[in-house]
């Protein structure tokens, strides 16, 4: 059955109506809300409802939280064309790897908390910040969809063809922390390459100390109190298409299009949190 959103605009008779339905409190104003749920356009057709009579389910957004979470979960635009990596990573991987599994990941999670009024107003980084606050039953799926989410969003912006290096600062951190920055990636690749079965390999900003850490399947370092500065995706999904089961030429292939520019970005950013 098609469902109809009950979006911006709401007609003024819809008001009290979406009130009761819903729950909404009396302390947020109407106007506050960006969406209120949706109704079942086919079985409303079906019932020669007016539209009028049409009843709300779901969920209402607020509007501050939706723009405050970049419209909470959806699926952020790619920093780049589909082909802009080729042949690092193929057209065709990314049409899978985003179109598919990340947006995959959205999917889930928004059926996940459908209903949930408090979990669906909290970003993918707050749910992952605070899974104390997430009802136990759901909790390892909100740690997998949620980490699905924020992660993949995190890993495009990493990527670039033809950047340019790490700024000298960020190469004094490295050089301090791992001698060269070939004993830097060497260590990176030594963590990919050896990570079994699915997950990612982060640089990170750990007290204030850079580390290379894995993480297995969606974990996100951000459940654990660290920063990320940037990471590659070792998933088979991420390679197998271009590389398939030579994990290490992909590994070879992410040191050239690694989008220094935004990890300093986000070493700026994570020092200063
Ligand atoms: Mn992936």
């Amino acid at each position: 059955s098609s469902r109809g959103l009950v979006a911006h605009g709401i007609a003024g008779f819809f008001h009290d109506r979406a009130r009761t339905e819903l729950n909404i409190p009396e302390e947020i104003s109407i106007e506050a809300i960006v969406a209120i749920g949706h109704f079942d356009r086919q079985a409303s057709i079906e019932a020669n409802e007016k539209p009028s009579d049409r009843k709300p389910v779901g969920s209402y957004y607020i509007k501050e939280n939706l723009e405050k979470n970049n419209m909470a979960h959806t699926l952020p635009e790619l920093p780049f064309e589909m082909n802009h990596l080729a042949p690092f990573i193929s057209e065709r991987t990314m049409q899978v790897h985003y179109g598919k599994h990340h947006q995959g990941y959205f999917n889930k999670l928004n059926a996940l908390l459908e209903g949930n009024t408090e979990l669906l107003n909290m970003s993918t980084e707050e749910l992952l910040q605070n899974l104390a606050k997430v009802p136990a039953d759901i909790r390892q799926k909100v740690i997998n969809l949620a980490g699905g989410v924020w992660n993949h969003s995190f890993f495009w912006p990493c990527l670039k063809k033809g950047g340019a290096g790490p700024t000298e600062m960020l190469t004094a951190e490295i050089n301090k922390r791992w001698g060269s920055m070939d004993s830097f990636k060497e260590e990176f690749h030594k963590n990919a390459s050896t990570l079994f079965g699915s997950g990612w390999t982060w640089l990170v900003l750990k007290d204030g100390k850079l580390e290379i850490a894995n993480t297995f399947n969606q974990v996100s370092p951000i459940s654990n109190n660290m920063k990320p500065l940037l990471v590659l995706d070792v998933w088979e999904h991420a390679y197998y298409l271009d590389y398939q089961n030579m994990r290490p030429d992909f590994i070879k292939g992410f040191f050239e299009h690694i989008n220094w520019e935004q990890v300093t970005k986000n070493w700026l950013k994570a020092k200063t949190e």
